[in-house]
């Protein structure tokens, strides 16, 4: 039965099919309904979703947030008073590191993401650096580590998700611990009732079920750390950590999709294409160009709605009857351009290439 799709490895078309764990992994986490990127904001409930062990069902009440370690002032909050902090509401577009895997040659076995796994959510919390200063750290700390209440194994070793940031990421980066999403309570898939957000950055950095901060004076060796989210190019390279997000932009898929291939039908005519552009680091979008029967055409950036937040785009076409490739690719403003194809590594990360969309353009009625 090696023809069978489900076998370990089995090709089709020259790629490989997918295998059971990856569906299983992709009807876990959902995607962006690509659809919504006219939005500024991803509407609640389409936000995707990465979750490497079980949601835990914690209760707000009875959290609490433990500052350990190098601290001279060590201290706990509850949620209250950590919401009683001074309070900060800001649109930040959240990708995680893995989008575009799939589309990666060979494709490393995770989580399948096609271009969905973004979106923009109006974050509500309060700034991390004051509450790391009251806890008074040691001059001596290298890392903050950032630990969740989620536990498992990968790759046969158990650990809870943990993440860290040096103490100069910490006074660079605008982190925010955050208990509302889109004006309501975080829900529990997205590490209700407290995360990290850490804007401009892949979100494997934004840590959910925030139960503990951790001041070390050595480097933090946390498996989501060392082991994973690095730039690899073979087994055994060390490699360099995943930290900002790469320049990306995508499409509103136009016109209306063949349900089974998601290809794209619109009639002959006048077409407005749409969609969103974002760097890391707040960085801003400078260009977009929409690849129309051969040429990059540039097209109108409508803005943003905050520093961390995706750039709206749109541009008109002349769709003629046919088949057409459609693409987009941005540029930002430290000149960073999207590749028509993206170099490999070994855990699939950072795949930018640019979005390409199928369109059957019918004879108009
Ligand atoms: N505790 C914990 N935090 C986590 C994760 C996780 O599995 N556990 N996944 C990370 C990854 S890889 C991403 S991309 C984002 C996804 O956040 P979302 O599910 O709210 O979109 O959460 C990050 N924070
Ligand atoms: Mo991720």
């Amino acid at each position: 039965m090696t023809d069978s799709p489900f076998t370990p490895g089995a090709t089709r078309n020259g790629v490989r099919e997918f295998t059971r764990e990856e569906v299983g992994l992709a009807n876990r986490n959902s995607g962006a309904l690509l659809e919504t990127l006219d939005c500024d904001i991803t509407p609640a409930g389409t936000h995707y979703l990465l979750t490497h062990f079980d949601v835990p069902m914690l209760s707000a009440p009875d959290h609490v947030l433990e500052f350990a370690g190098a601290f001279d002032a060590p201290f706990t909050l509850s949620m209250d008073e950590i919401m009683a902090q001074p309070q900060v509401t800001q649109p930040v577009t959240l990708e995680c590191a893995g989008n575009g895997r799939a589309g990666m040659d060979p494709r490393p076995l995770s989580m399948p993401w096609m271009y969905e796994a973004v979106g923009t959510s109006e974050w509500t919390g309060t700034p991390l650096a004051p509450l790391i200063a009251r806890a008074k750290p040691h001059d001596s700390v290298q890392d903050f580590a950032f630990i969740g209440a989620d536990f498992g194994y990968d790759k046969g070793v158990a650990h809870a998700f943990g993440r860290s940031l040096t103490p100069q990421d910490v006074a660079e980066l605008d982190v925010m611990l955050v208990w509302g999403m889109n004006g309501a309570p975080l829900l529990p898939q997205h590490g209700a009732p407290l995360r990290l957000i850490v804007p401009g950055w892949y979100g494997m950095a934004s840590v959910k079920w925030l139960t503990k901060i951790e001041a070390l004076e050595h480097r933090y060796q946390g498996f989501q750390q060392v082991e994973t989210y690095r730039f690899r190019a073979c087994e055994g390279d060390p490699g360099q950590p995943v930290t900002r997000i790469h320049v990306r932009s995508l499409m509103k898929p136009p016109g209306v999709p063949d349900w089974f291939t998601r290809d794209r039908w619109v009639p002959a005519g006048r077409v407005t294409l749409s969609g969103r552009a974002w760097s890391g680091g707040g960085v801003p979008i400078e260009r977009v160009e929409v690849l129309l029967s051969g040429d990059w055409h540039d097209a109108a950036l409508t803005g943003r709605a905050g520093r961390y937040a995706w750039t709206g785009w749109q541009i008109d076409w002349t769709a003629t009857p046919g088949l057409h490739e459609l693409a987009c690719r941005a540029t930002d403003a430290e000149g960073n351009r999207q590749p028509l194809s993206a170099a490999q590594n070994l855990g699939g990360f950072a795949n930018n290439s640019v979005h390409r969309v199928r369109v059957h353009v019918a004879e108009s009625a």
